[in-house]
């Protein structure tokens, strides 16, 4: 059997099962809930633990009692031998914290009328890319592609894990001035992860402690959230014993990376693409810092 299949357009793993797409068209999104959104591989778990932070004024104790994945819920994926995640989540007390990879046209339709705070994540599509194939590579529930360049074409076609990344982008850019949507880069956080700290904690209204900022940046650096069991998963599934042991979730968390996979016509070509499929956009991303 295929380890997945196109549904709507969007390639899916069978973890995204067709029970869980059918029940975006339902499920009941509250009005008080958190959601973080991203394209796959684009900062969601950084994200979320800077919001778990906030929501805690700076406990990191509290922030990290339980493991991030099981205190973000997932809705895109069912765990075998558990109830699929639109079930578990009507269970949870609110506010509920949440985080889909779900393209615009299959995400929990009442997104648009309860109107939930959402923090929208977009990476540069090259580091994006990138990441999204070493996770591609070690996911057993994920395709393996036989090289790069086989993983690129498909990257460009948005025939990957979450579909067009162009569309995706587009779509939250477009919406990035709706009051209940607050939409950040990862290279922004990259470079002063303060300030996007304090945003963040503007946007949802939760005061920093006096001397907590500094904490929490320091938190949730890469190498601190490397370091922490709560953050860098051990909990997934990946293919082989051998990448099973190698496998790390907080990989390398830099900027250009893309550099040491691209081959210059291949960075000119989603150069190319970019400025034709977000074309009169003024959304760009940052390549290098
Ligand atoms: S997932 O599986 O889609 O939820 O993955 P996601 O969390 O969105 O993205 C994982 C990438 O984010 C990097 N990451 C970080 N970078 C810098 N600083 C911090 N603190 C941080 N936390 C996570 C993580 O390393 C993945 O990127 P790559 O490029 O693969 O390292």
């Amino acid at each position: 059997m295929e380890i997945d299949r196109v549904v709507g357009g969007v390639r899916h793993p069978w973890a995204t099962s067709d029970e869980i797409l059918e029940a975006m068209n339902t499920f009941e999104v509250r009005q008080d809930d958190i959601w973080v959104i991203t394209f796959p591989k684009a900062g969601t778990t950084w994200m979320s633990e800077v919001i778990s932070c906030l929501y805690h004024g700076g406990d990191f104790d509290k922030a990290d009692e339980i493991v991030l994945n099981q205190r973000f819920m997932f809705l895109d994926l069912a765990r075998p031998g558990a109830d699929p995640p639109h079930i578990l989540a009507a269970k949870r007390p609110s506010p509920r914290f949440l985080k889909t990879h779900l393209p615009s046209h299959q995400m929990a339709k009442e997104i648009n009328t309860k109107k939930p705070k959402i923090v929208y994540v977009g990476r540069n599509a090259k580091d994006n890319a990138v990441s999204l194939f070493h996770f591609h590579q070690s996911l057993k529930a994920l395709r393996s592609y036989d090289s790069w360049e086989d993983y690129y074409n498909a990257f460009i076609d948005g025939d990957v894990h979450g579909g067009s990344w162009f569309d995706m982008n587009l779509y939250w850019w477009n919406r990035r001035n709706d009051d209940n949507v607050l939409f950040v880069k990862y290279e922004d956080m990259k470079k002063d992860l303060g300030s996007v700290v304090t945003q963040v904690s503007e946007f949802f209204g939760w005061p920093i402690p006096d001397g907590k900022l500094e904490e929490i940046v320091q938190h949730c650096s890469f190498s601190s959230m490397k370091e922490n069991p709560k953050t860098n998963y051990k909990v997934l599934s990946t293919k082989s014993v051998s990448s099973n042991s190698s496998f790390q979730f907080m990989r390398k968390g830099e900027v250009g990376d893309w550099k040491n996979y691209f081959t210059v016509s291949q960075s000119e070509a989603v150069d190319k693409l970019y400025d034709t499929k977000m074309k009169g956009s003024d959304l760009t991303f940052e390549y290098e810092l």
